[in-house]
């Protein structure tokens, strides 16, 4: 559709699939994360799918400095930014919250809170200048309800759906869009990271019933996306049919 699309958070998982999917479907991208290496080859990938426009840059949302430097210096053909993706996002740990690690807390809360408002402030004047863009944000299931030792995480995913009611409201005036999509269970490198790299863990996580792929929500987002400009869909929780909310998993006779 020859829009200007950036997401962050694409080196892999949700933010890798959706940059495919509007890849496929003619959109031009700026792809954001911290593994530039990874960001190369789904940009290469692209260029057999698609022959849109891929600007990638090594970005962490986490650095307010990085974060505006780079848009700021966008040349003058992709300044006109149509959809933005608040994608980058982790969890670190699953501990009680009197037993926490304070530095998994401060990452958590500065990449998934922090880390969406720098990219937001630097995006939104010009969506805002044009009367023109949609946010959508990756919230969680976890952005509507708590589980055990998910203190700190949930808490940044209610942040997240709390800052997607509060940009509908001020973004309003301008015309702009704004998704909360909010899935439950998806096998992407997600639980790898909140492990910190024990795989059997993390594959846990994903044993005795089907999840999401990354592909599923990112048609969810293609699906937002993609919509008339009168039509807004504010929120999307979309869940693994073995799954009923943020702990309740049918793992019986599913695997
Ligand atoms: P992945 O771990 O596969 O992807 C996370 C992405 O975020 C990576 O591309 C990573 O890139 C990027 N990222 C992390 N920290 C930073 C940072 N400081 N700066 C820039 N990019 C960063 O997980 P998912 O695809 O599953 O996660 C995507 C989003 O979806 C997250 O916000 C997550 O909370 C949310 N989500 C995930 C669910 C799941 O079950 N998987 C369910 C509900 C929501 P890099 O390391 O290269 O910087
Ligand atoms: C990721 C899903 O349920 O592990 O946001 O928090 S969950």
């Amino acid at each position: 559709m020859n829009r200007t699309i950036v997401i962050t958070g694409a080196s892999s998982g949700i933010g890798a699939a959706t940059a495919k999917k509007f890849a496929i479907n003619g959109d031009n991208l700026i792809l954001l994360a911290r593994r530039i290496d990874k960001l190369e080859s789904i940009k290469k990938e692209i260029s057999t799918l698609s022959n849109v426009k891929v600007l990638i840059d090594k970005v962490d949302v986490r650095n307010k400095k990085e974060v505006f430097n780079f848009f700021s210096n966008l040349t003058i053909d992709w300044q006109n930014i149509d959809i933005l993706v608040n994608n980058a996002g982790l969890a670190l740990g699953l501990s009680p919250l009197h037993e926490g690690n304070i530095e998994d807390w401060e990452v958590m809360v500065h990449t998934n809170i922090m880390g969406l408002l720098y990219v937001s402030r630097a995006v939104l004047p010009g969506m805002v200048k044009r009367c023109k863009g949609h946010v959508i944000n990756l919230g969680s299931i976890a952005g509507r309800e708590v589980y055990a030792n998910g203190n700190v995480y949930c808490a940044t995913k209610h942040a997240v759906h709390a800052l997607s009611e509060a940009m509908r409201i001020d973004l309003l005036p301008f015309n702009i869009k704004v998704t909360n999509v909010a899935p439950g269970a998806v096998n992407t490198e997600f639980s790898t990271v909140r492990f910190k790299g024990d795989r059997d863990l993390a594959d846990q996580v994903y044993t005795g019933y089907t999840p999401l792929m990354a592909n599923d929500v990112a048609d969810a987002i293609l699906y937002a996306a993609n919509l008339p400009d009168h039509v807004n869909v504010n929120d999307i929780l979309v869940m693994p049919t073995h799954q009923a909310n943020a702990t309740i998993f049918n793992k019986k006779n599913n695997t």
